[in-house]
C-alpha cells in the first residue's frame, strides 16, 4: 500500500515537473493576442504578438553588433526631400499641450515627433546578409503606401528612410494613397520630395481598394506595399526584389521589426517566425516548425510562410494582376491577407519571408481609426469573403470558430468564384496538406498536457476567446466533447453548428 502511495506521489511529482516546464515553454513561445475581442483591436494583422506582451522582442545575438544604419549627410537632405520644408510640414500638426499624445494615432506622437524625420537605427540582420550579393540590374519598384489621418512624422519618417536606405535606382516611385485623411495637405506637401506621387481619395476606401488603386497606378514592373508608420533597415529592398525577379510567382515578406509604440525604440524581431492564423481567421506569428528548423543550415535562406501579415510585401505587378488583384469588396482594413495568402498559394504562387530583409513597423493596441460599419462587423464581413471563396469544406472550421460570423452580410462573391474558376487553383485541401499541415490537429502530447494542466495552460487561452480552444470548452453550445476541444479541430469537427 505505501509503495503505491510512494509511486503515486512519484508519478504526480515528474508531471508537476514535466507541467512546469511546459507551461514555461507555452509562455516563451509566440502567442497571438489575448485582446481579440472583436472590437480591439489587431495592429494590422501582423500586431498581435506585440499586443500580448509574449512578443519574440529579444535582441538576437547573432546580429550584426553596433553596426548601425546611417543617417544621409547634412548636403544630401536637401536633395532628398526637394522642395518640401521639412520643419514647416511637422510644424504644420503638432500636438498641443495637455493633449493626450496617445490620442489620435495609438502610439506616443510626441515622442516620434521629437525624434525628427531620420534616426540611425540598428543593422538587426543576420551578420552573414551583409555579404550576400545580388544582381547588378535588378528591376526598380513601385512603392505604394496607403494611409488614412497617418502622423506627419511617421509618415516622413516612413518616406525618409526609403530615400535614405534603397539604391536610388531601384526606386522608381513612391505612390501616397490618402484615404481621405481630414487633411489633404498631409499628402499633398509631400509630393514635393522627388519621385513621390500623392493620390487622394474622395471618400473613404480602405486600404484594400486604396491599395488597387495605388497599382493600378504603378509604372514599375514590381510591387511595394509599405504600411505609412515604418523605418526599413539596411539594403531591405535588395533581397526582396531579387527574388522575385528570380521567380514572378513568388510573394515577399521581410522581418518585421519593431517600432516600440511608447518610445519609438527600434527592436530585433525572431528570425524564427512565420505567419499563421486560428480557424476564426486570425493571424499570429508562429515559431517554424521544428523540422524546418533543423533543415535550416544557412540562416539567409527565405523562410515558406502559410499567410503573411499583410502590410509589408512585395509582388511583380503582373502576377498582382493575373491572380485578380484583391478582393475590393472588402472594407477598410482586415482579411485580406488570409485572401491574398490562400489565392497565391493556391493558385501557383508562394509566400516567403526573407530573413535579410528587415522593415520595422510601429505596432500598435488598437485601431486610431473609425470602421464605417463598425471594427467587428468589417472584419468578419472580410474574412467571411474569404473562407466562402477559398476555403471550400474547411469554412465549417471558421463558423465553428466564429459564430457570430453566421448570418452576417458579405456580399455578393460571385465574382472571386469565377476567378477561383478561371485560374484553375487547387483545393483547399491542397493547401491544408502541403501549405500548413500543423494547421490541423493539436499533436497528441499537448492534447494530454493540456488535459493534465488546465489551470496552467488555461491562464493564457481564457484570456483569448478567439484563439483559445479552451473558450470552446466554456461554450460546451459548440463542442459535445469537452475534453477533446483542447484540439480545437477535433473540437470543431464535433461541432453541431
Ligand atoms: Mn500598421
Amino acid at each position: 500500500m505505501r509503495r503505491i502511495r510512494a509511486n503515486a506521489i512519484a508519478i504526480l511529482t515528474v508531471a508537476w515537473i514535466l507541467g512546469t516546464f511546459y507551461y514555461l515553454w507555452q509562455d516563451n513561445k509566440p502567442q497571438s493576442s489575448p485582446s481579440s475581442s472583436a472590437s480591439q483591436t489587431r495592429g494590422r494583422g501582423h500586431g498581435q504578438k506585440v499586443v500580448s506582451g509574449r512578443l519574440e522582442i529579444h535582441r538576437d545575438d547573432r546580429t550584426i553588433p553596433l553596426i548601425v544604419t546611417q543617417p544621409p549627410r547634412a548636403e544630401g537632405q536637401s536633395q532628398l526631400l526637394g522642395g518640401l520644408d521639412e520643419k514647416a510640414y511637422l510644424a504644420g500638426k503638432q500636438l498641443k499641450p495637455g493633449d493626450d499624445p496617445y490620442r489620435d494615432h495609438a502610439f506616443n506622437l510626441q515622442e516620434s515627433d521629437r525624434l525628427g524625420s531620420e534616426r540611425a537605427i540598428r543593422d538587426t540582420r543576420h551578420y552573414r546578409c551583409a555579404s550576400l550579393n545580388y544582381d547588378a540590374d535588378l528591376p526598380s519598384t513601385s512603392i505604394i503606401i496607403t494611409f488614412h489621418n497617418e502622423a506627419r512624422s511617421t509618415l516622413l519618417r516612413t518616406i525618409k528612410s526609403v530615400l535614405m536606405r534603397s539604391p536610388p535606382s531601384l526606386i522608381q516611385e513612391i505612390i501616397l494613397i490618402d484615404d481621405f485623411s481630414s487633411d489633404p495637405e498631409d499628402c499633398q506637401l509631400l509630393s514635393q520630395i522627388p519621385k513621390v506621387r500623392c493620390l487622394r481619395n474622395g471618400r473613404r476606401e480602405g486600404l484594400i481598394r486604396s491599395r488597387v488603386r495605388g497599382a493600378n497606378t504603378a509604372s514599375a514592373s514590381i510591387l511595394t506595399f509599405l504600411d505609412s508608420h515604418c523605418e526599413v533597415n539596411t539594403d531591405w529592398l535588395q533581397p526582396m526584389i531579387q527574388r522575385v525577379k528570380e521567380d514572378h510567382t513568388r510573394v515577399v515578406s521581410p522581418i518585421i521589426d519593431v517600432i516600440s509604440l511608447d518610445n519609438f525604440a527600434y527592436l530585433a524581431a525572431s528570425a524564427d517566425l512565420r505567419g499563421g492564423f486560428d480557424w476564426s481567421l486570425h493571424f499570429k506569428w508562429e515559431q517554424i516548425p521544428i523540422e524546418q528548423k533543423m533543415a535550416r543550415s544557412d540562416p539567409t535562406q527565405p523562410i515558406r510562410t502559410p499567410v503573411i501579415a499583410g502590410g509589408i510585401f512585395v509582388m511583380d505587378k503582373s502576377w498582382f494582376n493575373h491572380l485578380g488583384q484583391y478582393d475590393t469588396h472588402m472594407d477598410i482594413w482586415g482579411g485580406e491577407n488570409f485572401e491574398l495568402s490562400f489565392r497565391v498559394w493556391m493558385c501557383g504562387g508562394s509566400l516567403e519571408i526573407l530573413p535579410c530583409s528587415r522593415v520595422g513597423h510601429v505596432f500598435r493596441k488598437r485601431h486610431p481609426y473609425d470602421f464605417p460599419e463598425g471594427n467587428a462587423l468589417t472584419y468578419i464581413k472580410n474574412t467571411r469573403r474569404a473562407a466562402e471563396v477559398w476555403m471550400d469544406e474547411y469554412k465549417q472550421y471558421y463558423y465553428s470558430a466564429r459564430p457570430s460570423a453566421q448570418g452576417k452580410a458579405f456580399g455578393s462573391i460571385a465574382d472571386r468564384l469565377t476567378l477561383r474558376r478561371k485560374l484553375n487553383c487547387k483545393p483547399f485541401r491542397w493547401y491544408m496538406e502541403n501549405v500548413y499541415p500543423e494547421l490541423r490537429y493539436s499533436t497528441l502530447t499537448e492534447l494530454i498536457f493540456k488535459a493534465t494542466f488546465i489551470p496552467l495552460w488555461g491562464s493564457s487561452a481564457i484570456t483569448n476567446p478567439n484563439t483559445g480552444s479552451l473558450s470552446l470548452l466554456l461554450s460546451p453550445r459548440y463542442c459535445y466533447l469537452a475534453l477533446l476541444c483542447f484540439s480545437q479541430n477535433v473540437c470543431c469537427a464535433t461541432s453541431p453548428t
